[in-house]
């Protein structure tokens, strides 16, 4: 027994070390340019709400017995009560949810497994495993042994696997556990679907021994013609040489590495990235025999009390909310074609902005809005009421602040990290988000902080904005319902705004729900004329908001959740969307579309 809990002691200790030893440490960018073999397809699944296959009936973990061993009958007299080669199949990516009706409210363990050769791509080369996301807790084998883990259902990470793989028959195991957690990010409470499963794609990448782990480009604060530059490299020795070449711009630049890493700065005049000339330049990174290429915008962020100012120039942000639900089949977006009609539709009502809602989407929605012009608000699911006073809860909310941060940095078009949505007001909550903020410009002091706030203060007609948090955001994102949670929707006109910081507010959340194609009375709860009454109304408020400096509606595309239990209507989603889940337009997606057709800039 003794020996037992010594093991589960170690045994547990090793898993925190393992998942802590990885925190903050860079991982490899801009995937699309290396070279790599996807595992993307077919792979076989075990489903398991009881983690037996992780735990034996003592609910201690299993040595060598666990279902990651992979395990084969080899005399007909043998008991292995599992084999995944004649279990069921799920498509990665994708979520489990919409891809097997017995999975559609189904939290908890899935064992995923893959069988695949590995073929070497180039020479003494290193090999890095590379999952887009998983939703949400990840444990991963290969050969049935542990290489990583991994908490958070929105972010990349990689597990080194050189020397690891073998020419045939590798099986690579991963026990994906989406059981939601009061101490988690998000918490138990949300209102969106937890989609579980290997959501995004998996590839092999494959690099040079010596190679060009991370990078960061971009305009110097404050500067239109000053390049910053940072490289880290890994396995790069003293002295050893980089250059950074932008054609367009004719740079051509030779740095020297130490400690695996440089900094440099380039003079430039780049023509810069703007909405309305999304202007992208070929950058090309090359380090021994490792090339990198990567298409980067250069732009300046500020503000200037109540104005976001792009390039220099106050800009007004025509936005509008987006969850990363599939278009049609519903789901989690799995592909990049998904990604474009969500943005397609977005630029059809007219908008320069969106808020990629309510954790980091994939890079390719956010390389695709940015190719098409869009300012990006991306956030972390620090959602409602997290355990603010954990400390553990902190460290993966810094965590997945750090990943979303490390794989988009070099996004022109991201100008907003969003820290929290609707958080209640509090210490321990100030003490939490104030030092998530710190870390956030830490990590990145070129862009904009904000934060989605509900917790305005005042009357029925008069909202004052004072929280606390508004001292350690640059740009105070407010949600507000008026005409849907509170008031009717003539009252919105009449109410008035008040904000106690000398800060831009946008206007995080606004609208109500309608069921597409029911029709009534302005009054009458879930038609499109109720919606459109609220647009209608909300939009007359906006007009009064002198700090007001943009918006972003809730939401684009109705979306499900099991928080919306209304059969007649809701069936599972949130009537919100300004678009039904199979992209009809509702009547309010006209009247917002008029509206920012009608604004200036
Ligand atoms: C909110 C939340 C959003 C919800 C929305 C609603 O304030 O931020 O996640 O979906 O309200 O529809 O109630």
């Amino acid at each position: 027994k003794t020996i037992c809990l010594i093991g589960l002691l170690f045994f547990s200790l090793n898993i925190y070390s393992q998942s802590n030893k990885e925190a903050n440490s860079p991982f490899i960018q801009n995937i699309d340019s290396r070279e790599r073999t996807s595992l993307n397809g077919l792979w076989q699944i075990i489903i398991d709400p009881l983690e037996n296959g992780y735990y034996n009936h003592r609910l201690l973990p299993r040595e060598k017995s666990g279902f990651f061993a992979n395990r084969k009958m080899e005399s007909p007299s043998d008991l292995i009560e599992y084999d995944f080669d004649t279990d069921y199949q799920l498509n990665v990516p994708g979520d489990w949810n919409t891809q097997m009706e017995k999975l559609y409210y189904y939290e908890g363990t899935v064992w995923y497994k893959k069988t695949f050769d590995y073929i070497q791509k180039l020479e003494k080369e290193q090999v890095y495993l590379y999952f887009e996301a998983v939703n949400y807790d990840a444990k991963i084998y290969l050969n049935g042994k542990m290489i990583g883990s991994h908490i958070g259902g929105y972010t990349p990470f990689q597990i080194d696997v050189s020397g690891k793989l073998l020419k045939e028959d590798n099986h690579l195991v991963v026990k994906v556990d989406n059981k939601r957690k009061r101490e988690a990010i998000p918490t138990v409470n949300t209102d969106w679907w937890n989609y579980g499963g290997i959501t995004r794609s998996v590839h092999l990448i494959h690099v040079p021994k010596q190679h060009i782990l991370d990078y960061t480009i971009g305009l110097k604060k404050g500067s239109k013609n000053e390049i910053n530059g940072h490289i880290e490299t890994k396995n790069g020795v003293n002295g050893e040489k980089a250059t950074i070449t932008i054609p367009e711009l004719g740079i051509n630049k030779e740095v020297v590495i130490k400690n695996n890493s440089t900094n440099f700065t380039i003079k430039a005049n780049p023509e810069l990235w703007h909405p309305k000339h999304p202007k992208l330049y070929d950058v090309k990174i090359c380090f021994k025999s490792d090339t990198i290429t990567d298409k980067i915008g250069f732009r300046t962020i500020a503000t200037q009390g109540s104005k976001i100012i792009l390039n220099g120039e106050a800009i007004f942000l025509k936005g509008i909310s987006i969850h990363e639900e599939a278009p049609f089949k519903t789901g989690r977006v799995a592909t990049k074609e998904e990604c474009i009609t969500l943005l397609k539709w977005a630029k059809d009502l007219g908008c320069n902005f969106i808020r990629l809602a309510h954790y980091p989407h994939s890079e390719s929605m956010v390389k695709e809005a940015e190719k098409m012009g869009f300012l990006i608000w991306s956030e972390i699911p620090v959602y409602w009421t997290v355990l603010f006073d954990n400390p553990v809860t902190y460290d993966n909310a810094e965590q997945q602040l750090f990943e979303m941060i490390s794989r988009d940095k070099n996004r022109a078009a991201i100008i907003l990290w969003s820290i929290a949505n609707e958080t209640p007001e509090g210490n321990d909550r100030l003490d939490f988000l104030s030092k998530l903020s710190k870390k956030t410009r830490q990590l990145d002091d070129s862009r904009l902080i904000t934060a989605a706030l509900d917790t305005q203060t005042g009357s029925k007609n008069e909202k004052i904005i004072e929280d606390k948090l508004g001292n350690y955001v640059d740009v105070i994102g407010i949600n507000s319902y008026c005409g849907w949670y509170s008031g009717a929707p003539e009252s919105c006109n009449t109410l008035r705004w008040k904000n106690h910081f000398n800060k831009p507010m946008i206007m995080s959340e606004l609208g109500g729900g309608a069921l597409q194609g029911l029709h009534g009375e302005p009054n009458q709860r879930w038609t499109e004329e109720y919606q459109e009454a609220v647009y209608i109304n909300n939009i007359e408020m906006l007009r009064n908001i002198d700090f007001l400096s943009g918006v972003s509606p809730w939401i684009l595309m109705d979306f499900r959740s099991p928080r919306r239990h209304l059969r007649r209507v809701q069936k599972d989603f949130n009537r919100k969307g300004l678009i039904s889940e199979q992209g009809i337009p509702k009547k309010a997606f006209y009247t917002l579309q008029e509206y920012y057709k009608n604004e200036n800039n």
